[in-house]
């Protein structure tokens, strides 16, 4: 039999398949079963996911946990947090002891289809950096020649580390920690006199050194890191919820939709207003949720730039500039599809 033939013989067969094959829609139904979610987050980052005295979490990674249960649950509290170390993270989502990853982690190829997960969306783009003491008298981080640098281990930053010395003929010294902690202490006791992360964890971290004003994050940013929440693949309506409750957030804010004018919003004429918030069409039920499922989101956590500004911007402990994550509508990047 040739090729054409082959193929006319096996085609209707294999679509007969795909069409009807089961749709694997499991992590909603125990999600909801089990009455919260597991999100898998950081250790400890603050301003992205940290725990205060009561043991409560805060953060822009959690937010986008809250926002989840809030959309699922209609309670930001029915989240179960597992703090997570860069090496471990990825093998908690395979597991399944974790639903979704929620922790500053960047979407590359390799993640996808090696490792079989799927990234919904990108809730914050950021690029890799280097912190010193200003004592150093480093302007930039093509001046770091011969120095020894402080990184975590598993992560896109030391496979960057490697790739900026190499191109850039330089010399330096890896100490690889397993955990963030580590490698703060190793950059505070003078182990390394360089410490790279993403620009975002550089001003997290640097807030947790004795004398923050000591140190300086240098101009250069040496990579790409989209970072965002990630599933396992296979699950096409999870991975439309955790995708979808961030646009929604992104949407919400670009329409001027807020936590504190929504009950205007859902009083609103305006069709992409309606559309967002429930008053018109089943987008909510439609990916097993509720008619009101952004409502909530927006009532309980608020919109992208609320979350932003709340957690890690430039009015809060952070004072992280919007920078290229204001909206495209305001010469940034953020961009989400619209609903409809
Ligand atoms: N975005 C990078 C780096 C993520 C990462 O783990 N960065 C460290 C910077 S110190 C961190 O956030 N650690 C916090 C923790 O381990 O709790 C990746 O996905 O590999």
């Amino acid at each position: 039999m040739n090729y054409a033939k082959l193929s006319r013989w096996i085609g209707p067969i294999l679509s007969t398949i795909v069409m009807t094959s089961p749709v694997v829609a499991q992590t909603l139904k125990a999600v909801t079963d089990r009455g919260a979610l597991n999100c898998g987050v950081s250790e400890g980052l603050y301003g992205f996911s940290a725990r205060d005295d009561k043991g409560d979490w805060s953060g822009f990674d959690v937010d986008l946990c809250r926002a989840l249960a809030a959309a699922i649950f209609n309670d930001t509290n029915k989240v179960k947090y597992t703090p997570l170390a860069a090496s471990h993270r990825f093998e908690a989502l395979q597991s399944g002891s974790i639903d979704v990853l929620s922790r500053n982690t960047t979407w590359t190829m390799s993640r996808e289809v090696e490792l079989g997960l799927i990234f919904a969306a990108t809730d914050y783009y950021d690029g890799q950096g280097f912190l010193v003491r200003k004592a150093m008298n480093k302007e930039s981080a093509l001046d770091l020649d011969g120095v020894k640098v402080c990184v975590q281990t598993g992560t896109t930053t030391e496979q960057n580390l490697v790739d900026y010395f190499r191109t850039n003929n330089m010399k330096y010294e890896v100490i690889g920690s397993v955990t963030a902690e580590g490698a703060i202490k190793g950059y505070e006791s003078g182990l390394c006199n360089v410490l790279t992360s993403d620009i975002s964890q550089l001003f997290a971290i640097r807030l947790l050194l004795s004398k923050p004003d000591d140190h300086v994050i240098l101009p250069d940013v040496i990579s790409k890191e989209p970072l965002g929440p990630a599933v396992r693949q296979g699950d096409m309506q999870w991975f439309n919820i955790v995708r979808w409750v961030q646009f929604a957030m992104i949407n919400a804010e670009e329409l001027g939709v807020t936590s504190k004018n929504i009950n205007e919003a859902l009083k609103s004429e305006k069709p992409d207003v309606k559309r967002l918030v429930g008053t018109e069409g089943d987008y909510g039920e439609r990916i097993g949720l509720t008619k009101d499922w952004a409502a909530r989101v927006i009532t309980l956590v608020g919109n992208y730039g609320e979350v932003f500004e709340r957690t890690v911007g430039v009015g809060s402990t952070l004072g992280i500039p919007r920078g290229i994550n204001q909206l495209w509508s305001k010469g940034g990047i953020q961009y989400a599809p619209p609903i409809r």
